[in-house]
């Protein structure tokens, strides 16, 4: 059977997503936007470039502008990238609230024509928005799941190859808590063929590693001026795509609905997962630190104070 993807939002990490399932070959694809043009064109485009690409992937671009996602019916996953980008002068609150706006509407389109679909929710503030998902749907909690670790921890990746002049191939690195300032990198666990960079690394290039894997998204925006990344995003929403449509069970940090696990109750936090067909099948418990323990709690926090203004 072919899989079905359908992606909301056509912006550049919707697109640059859609671009990525295709040239895969991973499924089918339904590329949705409120504007009207923009998604047909784009995914016309991009079926274009299927023959060259050589993959039979189908792409369709839809507007729910009239709300009507009937064209994403039985989609086996839905990336929710739709959202305001944060403007000048909007408060974090402000963003929070465009942002569950949009997404309740979306939530609610798919979930009806798609009851059986995964959920992975990219739009900022990204745990709060999940946890809205997740309430909005009604979906079970291993089938709403957050994208951020995965970036994250490709971010810090990036650094400590860059740094130690090894292949990234070489880098695994575990990023986990809420995609904010505040995450949790965790050096302790963060290796190079197997060692831990503690081994690798000083205490001060470390420190400066982890600094700017929590920044790494402001560094971007700070370059961009007029966006956010999105290369770096879809590669981490492809990697988790192939992981569930190909029921690989393979443990990536995600966003998942906490109830305990960590000491956390009832909300949405970046923990590792089993990710398969059935979604998030699993949350692997690691022993942490005092030190690392503290700093995931003060991640938890920040994230509960938005989920308590959407009161999800
Ligand atoms: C980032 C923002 C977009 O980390 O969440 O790039």
């Amino acid at each position: 059977m072919r899989k079905k993807v359908t992606v909301v939002g056509g912006g550049f990490v919707g697109s640059t997503t859609a671009q990525r399932i295709v040239d895969s070959g991973l499924g089918d694809v339904v590329m949705t936007d409120i504007l009207e043009g923009v998604p047909a064109g784009k995914a016309l485009d991009l079926a274009e470039s299927t023959p060259i690409g050589r993959t039979d992937a189908r792409v369709q671009g839809i507007s729910t502008a009239s709300g009507n996602y009937e064209a994403t019916a039985n989609s086996d996953i839905v990336v929710i990238t739709a959202g305001f980008p944060r403007k000048p002068g909007m408060s974090r609150d402000d963003l929070l609230r465009a942002n569950y706006d949009v997404v309740k509407g979306v939530v609610e389109g798919v979930a009806k024509h798609s009851p059986n679909a995964i959920l992975i929710v990219v739009t900022n503030p990204m745990d709060a928005i999940a946890q809205a998902a997740f309430k909005v749907s009604g979906f079970p909690k291993s089938r709403v799941i957050g994208m951020a670790g995965v970036l994250d921890s490709a971010r810090m990746s990036t650094f400590v190859a860059q740094e130690l002049e090894v292949s990234v191939e070489n880098v695994h690195s575990f990023v986990l808590g809420g995609h904010g300032d505040d995450m949790v990198p965790l050096p302790r666990y963060s290796t190079v063929a197997g060692i831990s960079i503690l081994e690798l690394l000083s205490k001060e290039r470390i420190a400066a590693i982890v600094d700017r894997t929590r920044k790494g998204g402001a560094e971007i925006v700070n370059l961009l001026k007029t966006g956010s990344a999105y290369y770096a995003p879809s590669a981490a929403i492809l990697e988790m795509v192939e992981a569930i449509l190909k029921d690989k069970k393979k443990i990536l940090p995600c966003a998942v609905y906490l109830q305990g696990e960590y000491g956390i109750n009832g909300l949405f936090m970046g923990v590792p997962v089993k990710l398969g067909e059935k979604g998030a099948e699993k949350i692997i418990e690691i022993k942490l630190t005092a030190e690392e323990d503290a700093a995931l709690k003060k991640s938890a926090a920040s994230v509960r104070e938005l989920v308590t203004v959407l009161g999800v």
